[in-house]
């Protein structure tokens, strides 16, 4: 045998071996979707569904990666519908239950698509809305050399991306390739699966021209894996070059339709249209099926072109590579090359002859290989090659609960976010691990100060040539801002690989990201997949709403406060006033710093569930003396755990109401404050004893709701109202909630104080104008907020 543990295959025997091995990969991946679809009775008649064309496409390249090129810190990142081949794989090497083979798609069994936090074996990458994953890496090892350079070298991780040829038509495919954040990163290998289908169809013509010179042109090192040893020999041969030519020129419509002839059929087809040259050189090979097997073969399906790719790649130090992998779609099942295959099934019958022909038995058909073969011993040596160490607990580290920060004068919460971040920046324990990024808005979302400081970062030295009184931009290897192309998609996407840096990178740091709030949206599928991968980081949505006034109507958000509410691993904060953010800042960072140190299986379960943060900021300056009376009012601590928990009691109208006044809530969040705080005024005018609650995070609130309710629900007890409502609500009274956001975002809270509500909100589109005027078109002014207010009273008494 080879050294397996250098990943070498080089003799004709370790060829073998590697197809022993691949032939059982093949079949587990086979058989697992079919376990799926046929062993288990699900009970509902829907489909389960699952992906062996997909999977056995990239057999070959997996078991090479696996089996004869991986090192125990590389990182991989699996195409979503080769899940099954990624579990196959897993089970071989004995990392995984053999229990879990028949449970793909099921309730807690092997998911769909490889998934960080639900597949029980190790997945470095999730994986399902394609593109994303593909990237991912490459963030990844754009966070290992961020890392690297302020921490240490640690040992070298390649960061593979296994990618479908039609997954290069997302658009964020070429933003993460094209930003020079991702300028030689050396150690990124992408393999993309050029299978020439994808869902639908035969992807038409052959893009691969148009895609090799837009790797080229963003400075990436492409390789192609294209055919396989047996056409390369006929090549050689004279007159073989004008075979290569016609393969070459033929659209991918007419090289698919070869899959699925019977082997007589295939000459002709091939021929179709053919030169005579080409013709002459196919009549010296006389046998139907030697002919229909050499054309056909592929290097995406020959070990060692792949293992003479990957170790190309290896050469490469200072450019990301890719390889293009020619594979086929169903490679060794009777689907094979059908361009209706991407979700087809084999039958039980196809099934049955796999098994039978790879010598298995209904008994055996799940072992793993014989430990005294020589696959058996090699997939051993593997096992103990592709080892990870186990992670050790690193201490967290130490956030403060506040920076200090008390303006004296009108602050917007994005200056404040600037302040704050300055702050932390000249704190010792925290400075170090602070990264922020933002793309192309660092300077109009407030990172200035913090990058005066700290500076931008770049794997070398750069030159500035313009002097800046106001912003330093020095570029180095020290900078801890990664500034970023206008990419909202890279944005996420990096800022969930700094969120998980903590594992793919052994460091624990505490990211930072800044978009314009609108804009969140532009990105929201890299966020969700970030958050759903598990990473922690705080992203600030600023500014945010309709008191971004003279912007107009396409830069005023208004959904996505709903958007923040409704992520699962995402707690959305929205405070109003600057000492408030400083304390929800640092009590986010603390929680990333906490949960990032925890060992595994622990991992500080509070913090986990609050995941990452995602902060609603705003550039209108509001007066602080509110807030400063509160503090008066209710000290320091008390004040900081309600602002933590959600809300707390901005006024107290007891003092000032008449006995017997009418009471209601007036309930804001964010910017809108100073209105609600008017209107509270004019209601006091009039006898009307007005709270006004400011809402720090309704998110927080509704899941304090949701808890209780789901706890009375799976107790069938009566659900209480929970401490942080109950706290600021003290009385049953009308409510009305005020928001520069969706007026849906805060209107449960009637249902969960059961209560009248009268909900203010922004719901149609904005436009330019001033503050007031927008306020007053969505009925955000104090006048509309009075107004609303007696409404709610006169709901109380219908
Ligand atoms: C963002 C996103 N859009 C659509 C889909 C549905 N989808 C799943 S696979 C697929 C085709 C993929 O083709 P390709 O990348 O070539 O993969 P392969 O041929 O290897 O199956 C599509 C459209 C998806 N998973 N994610
Ligand atoms: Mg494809």
């Amino acid at each position: 045998m080879a050294d397996t543990a250098a990943g070498l295959a080089g003799t004709d025997a370790d060829l073998a071996v590697l197809d022993t091995i691949q032939q059982r990969v093949l079949w587990l991946a086979t058989r697992i979707v079919d376990a799926a679809n046929h062993d288990r009775d699900t009970g509902d008649g829907v489909k389960v569904g699952g992906h062996q064309a997909s999977s056995a496409s990239l057999v070959t390249v997996m078991t090479a990666l696996y089996f004869a090129h991986l090192d125990a810190t590389d990182k991989v990142s699996v195409k979503p519908h080769a899940s099954p081949v990624f579990h196959a794989i897993q089970y071989l090497l004995g990392n995984l239950d053999r229990g879990y083979l028949p449970t793909l798609r099921a309730f807690g069994g092997l998911q769909s698509y490889p998934s960080r936090t639900k597949d029980p074996d190790a997945v470095d990458f999730s994986t399902g809305s394609v593109g994303l994953g593909a990237a991912a890496p490459l963030f990844a090892a754009a966070t290992r050399r961020y890392v690297d350079a302020h921490f240490g070298a640690r040992p070298r991780s390649r960061f593979v991306a296994l990618i479908g040829d039609a997954e290069l038509d997302e658009g964020n495919i070429w933003e993460a390739v094209s930003d020079p954040a991702t300028d030689g990163l050396g150690d990124v290998m992408w393999i993309v699966d050029v299978n020439r289908q994808s869902l639908d169809r035969v992807v038409p013509g052959i893009r691969i021209a148009q895609w090799k010179q837009q790797f080229t042109g963003a400075g990436w090192h492409v390789v192609e894996a294209k055919y396989g040893r047996r056409l390369q020999a006929a090549f050689a041969r004279p007159g073989g070059e004008s075979l290569r030519a016609w393969i070459d020129q033929m659209p991918n419509e007419h090289y698919q339709s070869l899959f699925g002839l019977p082997a007589q059929a295939v000459r002709q087809r091939f021929l179709d249209g053919a030169p005579d040259g080409v013709r002459d050189f196919c009549a010296g090979i006389a046998d139907d099926a030697e002919f229909a097997g050499l054309v056909t073969d592929l290097a995406g399906h020959d070990f060692r072109s792949l293992l003479a790719a990957f170790g190309e790649c290896d050469r490469e130090k200072d450019r990301p590579s890719v390889v293009f992998a020619y594979t086929v779609k169903g490679w060794g099942l009777p689907i094979a090359g059908n361009p209706r295959n991407h979700s087809a099934l084999l039958s039980t019958a196809q099934v049955d002859q796999m098994r039978e022909r790879l010598g298995l038995t209904l008994a055996t058909e799940w072992d793993r290989l014989d430990p005294m073969t020589p696959a058996g011993q090699w997939v051993a040596a593997r096992r103990e090659h592709l080892a990870r160490a186990p992670r050790g607990s690193t201490p967290a580290v130490a956030v403060p609960d506040s920076t200090g920060l008390r303006p004296g004068r009108p602050i917007s919460t994005q200056e404040a976010l600037g302040r704050i971040l300055v702050g932390l920046s000249r704190d010792d324990g925290v400075a170090p691990y602070l990264v922020t990024t933002a793309p192309d808005v660092a300077t109009s979302t407030n990172l200035a100060g913090f990058i005066n400081r700290k500076g931008v970062f770049s794997p070398a030295v750069r030159r500035s040539w313009s002097e800046d009184a106001v912003l330093k931009w020095s570029e180095g290897p020290e900078g801890q801002h990664i500034e970023l192309g206008i990419s909202e998609m890279n944005l996420f996407l990096l800022l969930g690989q700094l969120g998980l840096a903590w594992d793919l990178s052994d460091q624990p740091l505490l990211p930072v990201g800044t978009v314009y709030d609108p804009f969140v949206l532009r990105g929201l599928d890299a966020f969700v997949y970030s958050v759903y991968s598990g990473a922690r980081f705080v992203v600030a949505g600023t500014p945010s709403g309709v008191s971004l006034a003279p912007e107009g109507g396409a830069h005023q958000s208004t959904i996505t406060a709903s958007v923040g509410l409704e992520l699962p691993n995402v707690t959305f904060i929205e405070p109003a006033y600057a000492a408030a953010l400083d304390w929800l800042i640092c009590g986010a960072l603390q929680a990333i710093a906490a949960a990032a140190a925890a060992p595994p299986g622990t991992a500080g379960k509070a913090a986990a569930e609050d995941g990452s943060y995602y902060f609603r900021l705003s550039t209108r300056g509001i007066d602080q003396g509110p807030f400063d009376r509160v503090r008066e009012r209710l000290g320091d601590a008390i004040l900081r755990r309600q602002v933590l928990a959600g809300a707390y009691r901005l006024t107290d109208a007891t003092e000032s109401a008449a006995g017997g006044a009418p009471t209601v809530y007036l309930a804001g969040s964010g910017a809108v404050l100073p209105e609600v705080l008017a209107a509270a005024a004019e209601l006091d005018d009039e006898g009307i004893a007005a709270h006004v609650i400011d809402v720090t995070s309704a998110d927080r609130l509704y899941r304090a709701w949701q808890r209780t309710l789901r706890q009375g629900v799976r107790t069938a007890t009566t659900p209480s109202i929970p401490g942080a409502l109950r706290t600021v609500f003290g009385d049953r009274a009308p409510i009305v909630t005020v928001h520069d956001a969706a007026s849906h975002t805060m209107s449960w809270l009637g249902s969960a104080l059961g209560v009248p509500a009268v909900s203010l909100g922004v719901d149609s589109f904005g436009q330019s104008g001033t503050v007031g005027d927008l306020y007053r078109a969505h009925d955000l002014d104090p006048g509309s907020i009075v107004n609303a207010a007696l409404a709610a009273l006169s709901l109380r008494y219908q």
